[in-house]
């Protein structure tokens, strides 16, 4: 299975690359943020508990979103692997995500970050808020509670993939094919 975490801090083009990465590999694609806005819009009360916590761009617990995840993989036991997509956020959710995956004989391939400064990702986030309806990427001040959030919980993650010898990083600023180009040779020389 082909297992592979796409990492970096928000509006760093997760999304994006995870759709053309989808079409290539035939993934099965998981994203935390998606699920969470699938479940606000559904009205459950897990959404409407989820939605205070993304409103104030703040991260939602990490059993929540293991849950879910833990959901997906079990609906989708004969997949190819998966694009893990702004999941795991935390240590605590990438030693889970560790553990899950073991139970199923499998393990994560790579985690691939893509690197973009703070500049350049509140103005992609804010040009998305004009016609995205998010409430979290219209507010500059809660783009900038995200990327404070991203850079005190989740940018130790890559410690945790790089320990395991499974750390990639790329550059995450230009075009989307050019940055495309450069995830699939790393994928392709795994
Ligand atoms: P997410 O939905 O994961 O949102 P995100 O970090 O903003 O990234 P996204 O994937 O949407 O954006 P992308 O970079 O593709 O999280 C939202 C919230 O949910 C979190 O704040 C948190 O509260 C909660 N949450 C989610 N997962 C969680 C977890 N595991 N644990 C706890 N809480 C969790 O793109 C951004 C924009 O840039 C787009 O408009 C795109 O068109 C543009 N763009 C992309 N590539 C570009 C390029 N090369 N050049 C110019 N623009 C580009």
């Amino acid at each position: 299975m082909l297992n592979l975490v796409l990492f970096g801090p928000p509006g760093a083009g997760k999304g994006t690359q995870s759709q053309k990465l989808i079409d290539q590999y035939q993934l099965i694609h998981l994203s935390t943020g998606d699920l969470l806005r699938s479940e606000i819009a559904q009205g459950t009360a897990l959404g409407m508990e989820a939605k205070k916590l993304m409103d104030q761009g703040v991260l939602v617990p990490d059993e929540v979103v293991i849950g879910m995840i833990s959901n997906k993989l079990d609906a989708n036991k004969n997949s190819k692997g998966f694009i893990f997509d702004g999941f795991p956020r935390t240590v605590a959710q990438a030693e889970a995500l560790d553990q899950l995956l073991a139970t199923k004989d499998s393990a994560i391939s790579a985690m691939i970050a893509l690197e973009v400064n703070d500049d350049e990702l509140e103005r992609r986030l804010l040009l998305r808020g004009k016609d995205s309806g998010r409430p979290d990427d219209a507010n500059p001040e809660v783009i900038r509670k995200r990327i404070a959030e991203y850079n005190n919980k989740t940018a130790p993650v890559a410690n945790f993939y790089k320990t395991q010898n499974k750390f990639y990083s790329i550059a995450g600023i230009g075009a989307i094919e050019e940055i495309f180009a450069s995830l699939c040779s790393v994928i392709n020389q795994l």
